[in-house]
């Protein structure tokens, strides 16, 4: 059966579901998105990625044609309308149809779509054996020029690193700062372990405020872990107990090798196992249920 699109209001089937090559989203990377997960018939943390797609939104003076609570109804419709209760739900407003000079004034509607497909789940395998990272030479972007807080539809930055972690024979990398300092990953936030404490950059610099990573940071706290949220480079990856990544598709994957160095003891370490048990357990009750 096709896959049931919401668009600007209606479920349509997969094959009507287009915009406008008007449409200043592809124009200009010019809008705002969401990945989203649902487990078992609960969306977890909607509420959570809906405030931040509120949020970048408001920076960059795009209004959203929907309130919250009209989006959280149409995320649950799509997911319904598709039968799911395991999903990955990707949520795309773009500054609309317009003509083609740069101005969002010429845009006068927000485009509205909302995909809830089927997972594609990380296969096991890196859950047991842990994944290698290398460091990209492409920067994360500075935050005085594009705020990487905003989950913006402008990714060439974190595409081209991923490209270079892909011809690396890696699936991930890590991101630095134009000054050096450790951000992030190309589609994942990251962590290190140094005995009962988790340190992990902040967001200030320019990164994702991970939803994952917000999860983790109080699952960590309840599990009597401390918490710091601080710069560091890479020798602190390099000499770390635990590394970990983490986002809504990877949920907390170890990572067991960056530049080729062994990271610990080279294998997957306790407290990120602890972390990835604590993090699954959550899922099962936080969120928004789909078919209440
Ligand atoms: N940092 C960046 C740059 C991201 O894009 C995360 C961290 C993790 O955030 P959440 O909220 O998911 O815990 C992301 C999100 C992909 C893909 O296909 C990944 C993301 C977004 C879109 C696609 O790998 N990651």
């Amino acid at each position: 059966m096709a896959l049931q699109v919401w668009l600007d209001g209606r479920l349509v089937p997969e094959e009507e579901a287009r915009v406008s090559v008007f449409d200043h989203g592809l124009l200009y990377g010019d809008g705002v998105f969401e990945g989203i997960r649902a487990y078992d018939g609960i969306v977890f943390r909607l509420k959570e990625h809906l405030d931040r797609l509120y949020n970048g939104a408001r920076v960059i003076m795009l209004d959203i044609p929907l309130s919250q609570e009209e989006m959280t109804q149409a995320v649950l419709e799509t997911i319904r309308a598709n039968g799911l209760r395991d999903a990955y739900i990707r949520l795309v407003v773009t500054r609309g149809v317009g003509d083609l000079g740069l101005d969002p004034r010429k845009c006068p509607r927000a485009s509205v779509f909302i995909i809830a497909a089927g997972i594609a789940l990380y296969p096991e395998e890196v859950y047991i054996n842990g994944l290698r990272l290398i460091t990209c030479s492409v920067r994360r972007n500075s935050p005085d020029a594009l705020d990487g807080s905003i989950k913006s539809l402008n990714y060439l930055n974190n595409i081209m690193a991923k490209m270079e972690a892909i011809r690396a024979g890696v699936p991930e990398g890590i991101m630095l700062t134009t000054d050096g300092y450790v951000a992030e990953c190309t589609g994942d936030n990251i962590f290190l372990v140094r005995g009962e404490r988790l340190i992990t950059p902040p967001t200030s610099i320019g990164n994702l405020p991970g939803i994952t990573r917000g999860a983790v940071m109080e699952i960590a706290a309840r599990q009597g872990l401390e918490v710091r949220e601080e710069l560091f480079r890479l020798a602190s990856v390099y000499t770390a107990e635990e590394v970990f990544v983490t986002g809504t598709a990877a949920e907390i994957v170890p990572v067991v090798e960056v530049d080729g160095r062994p990271v610990g003891a080279g294998k997957p370490g306790p407290v990120t196992k602890r972390l990835l048990d604590g993090f699954r357990e959550l899922t099962k009750t936080d969120g928004e249920p789909i078919y209440p």
